[in-house]
């Protein structure tokens, strides 16, 4: 397992170079069993403080992948123990099991979401998303003929990620710049995407410009299908909270030479947006594939109703 620090797990989420709601999931979880190595405490109070300290500065990175929080739950959950030798090795064995579900529940999702795609189909995607990639990986497994048309996605230009992914699984691939979707819905079967977070209401949260491109996909008749394992479901929903969308930097939109041409101006950079059930076909869990209205049932089962964290006590 890497040993990098809290501290640098944290910089690496916030600055992106780790990305992406299941990929910053399990490298929070990673950073919490090195702590957990490394903790010094002289007693199990101190242990807990350190580890409540650590979750913080991990949750304080990105809001918007609740992801990230549960997994923290996750592990939270798993830490007992009257010493800290017990409780270091309850950590460690929890994160282990924790980053084995992560892999199992993306490899069942993605055999279920390769059930929807048929030999042949052409899909689009947005953004890069593991999950979304699973079943378009499953469904070449299953020896089905997939093409894809790959949106750009700016600022970030995560989509350059996807279509190299793709590549290595034999599909072939055409890159189209994000105001180009519409103009070729019409050649589309399905769009896939992955998401950030899901509200008890069914609405997607996923990389800015998602919405969008299910409002087309509607207009064209395109069916849409959210790859999400349940690790994305926001329980804070169920109580009423927001899920809060992360405003990023402007230079990640306008480089600081262009911005003297332009002049003064607002830049805004959102780097989430909001797709309503009504725009989606199906979320596609490790756990079946289920209309957008119907996820709350299975978000009730898996957390109840959250209206804490673990690590919000003072230390
Ligand atoms: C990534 C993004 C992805 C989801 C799902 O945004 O929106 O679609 O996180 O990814 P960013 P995965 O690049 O800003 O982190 O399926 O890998 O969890």
């Amino acid at each position: 397992m890497p040993t990098q620090t809290v501290e640098e797990t944290a910089e690496e989420i916030a600055t992106m170079e780790i990305r992406g709601a299941a990929t910053i999931a399990r490298a929070a979880a990673e950073a919490l069993a090195a702590q957990a190595r490394e903790s010094d405490a002289a007693d199990p109070a101190a242990f807990r403080a350190d580890m409540r300290r650590a979750a913080r500065r991990l949750v304080d990175t990105r809001p918007t992948a609740v992801s990230l929080p549960n997994a923290l739950r996750y592990v939270f959950e798993g830490m007992s123990g009257e010493t800290v030798d017990a409780l270091e090795s309850s950590v460690e064995e929890t994160v282990d099991t924790f980053l084995a579900d992560l892999e199992s529940a993306r490899d069942r999702l993605g055999r279920i979401g390769a059930n929807r795609l048929r030999d042949g189909d052409v899909i689009m995607t947005h953004c890069h998303s593991t999950d979304a990639l699973a079943t378009v990986r499953e469904a070449v497994a299953a020896g089905k003929h997939i093409e894809a048309y790959v949106k750009e996605t700016r600022p970030r230009k995560q989509g350059l990620i996807t279509a190299r992914q793709l590549r290595e699984m034999g599909v072939p691939v055409t890159l189209i710049v994000d105001n180009a979707a519409h103009r070729y819905l019409n050649d589309v079967d399905h769009v896939v995407v992955g998401a950030d977070s899901i509200a008890a209401d069914g609405s997607v949260i996923n990389k800015i410009g998602t919405s969008g491109l299910a409002v087309s996909a509607r207009d064209r008749g395109t069916p849409i299908m959210v790859a999400a394992q349940t690790l994305k479901l926001h329980p804070g929903t169920l109580t009423g909270h927001t899920v809060e969308i992360e405003m990023r930097e402007e230079d990640e939109v306008i480089e600081p030479e262009e911005r003297e041409e332009v002049g003064d101006v607002e830049v805004h950079n959102p780097a989430f947006d909001v797709t309503p059930p009504r725009h989606v076909d199906a979320i596609v869990t490790e756990r079946g594939q289920f209309p957008p209205e119907s996820i709350v049932t299975l978000m009730r089962e898996l957390y109840g109703e959250v209206d804490s964290d673990p690590w919000t006590e003072p230390s």
